[in-house]
């Protein structure tokens, strides 16, 4: 793998979707190849499995199933996708990655971290971001913001509580790991959140040519 693999988490309405392509136009200006892509989804087979993790059914899903389907669409994209562009020696800016299942279906649903890393490492073998940018802010804030966008998703149907345990895990995780996390404070406004994204981009760079 000589490309990088950047990853951008956080909660509901952190402005991950409205940040990657400003992110992506910065080292694109660099002159990198940059590759946009999105978790769950990314193919075709794995956006349909998206639709299935994220439309409100009658049925409702097992915390099981929602775990090995998020999963499932990751070896997809894993394969078709990120290997491949890494390979190409490109940058994968990738919206969510595996620290959403340790944050929504370890944090919000409740499931062990031990069956989630046993599925990271079967889907990923070693491979893991290089760099994971949390869009950290209140879950009030987030919630608010997708709520103001309209109709929400199963996801965004959950309660309080699951969503202090998303942002709390997020924040572990990061604590944790310092060298491979930064937190961006998502609930700066826009041009705010900007500048604090211009200045990560020296050490993307570092990382990706070093
Ligand atoms: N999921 C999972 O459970 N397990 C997994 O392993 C993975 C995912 C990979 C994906 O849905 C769902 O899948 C997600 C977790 C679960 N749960 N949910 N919901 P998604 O991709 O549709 O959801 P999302 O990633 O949370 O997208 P989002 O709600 O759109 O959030 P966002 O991309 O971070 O925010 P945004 O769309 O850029 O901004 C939201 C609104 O806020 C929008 O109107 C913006 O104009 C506004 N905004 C953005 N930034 C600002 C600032 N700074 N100030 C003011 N307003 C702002």
């Amino acid at each position: 793998m000589t490309g990088l693999f950047i990853t951008l988490e956080g909660p509901e309405g952190a402005g991950k979707s409205t940040n990657r392509e400003y992110l992506a136009a910065k080292l694109r200006a660099e002159g990198i190849e940059v590759l946009l892509t999105r978790e769950p989804g990314g193919t075709p087979l794995a956006e349909r499995i998206r639709e299935l993790l994220l439309a409100p059914s009658d049925e409702s899903m097992h915390a099981d199933t929602e775990l090995l389907l998020v999963f499932a669409a990751r070896a997809q994209h894993l394969a078709q996708v990120i290997r491949p562009a890494l390979a190409r020696g490109e940058i994968v800016l990738c919206d969510r990655f595996t620290d959403a299942t340790y944050a929504y279906q370890g944090g919000g649903r409740g499931l062990s971290h031990q069956r989630i890393a046993a599925l990271e490492n079967f889907v990923q073998g070693e491979l893991r971001p290089d760099l994971t940018l949390i869009f950290d802010l209140p879950v009030e804030v987030g919630l608010a913001r997708a709520t103001a966008r309209g109709r929400l998703d199963r996801f965004e149907q959950e309660g309080r509580t699951f969503f202090d345990a998303v942002r709390s895990t997020y924040l572990k995780r990061a604590s944790a790991e310092p060298d491979r996390y930064r937190l961006v404070d998502a609930a700066l406004s826009l041009p705010q959140v900007q500048q604090s994204l211009d200045a990560l981009i020296p050490e993307m760079l570092e990382r990706y040519r070093g």
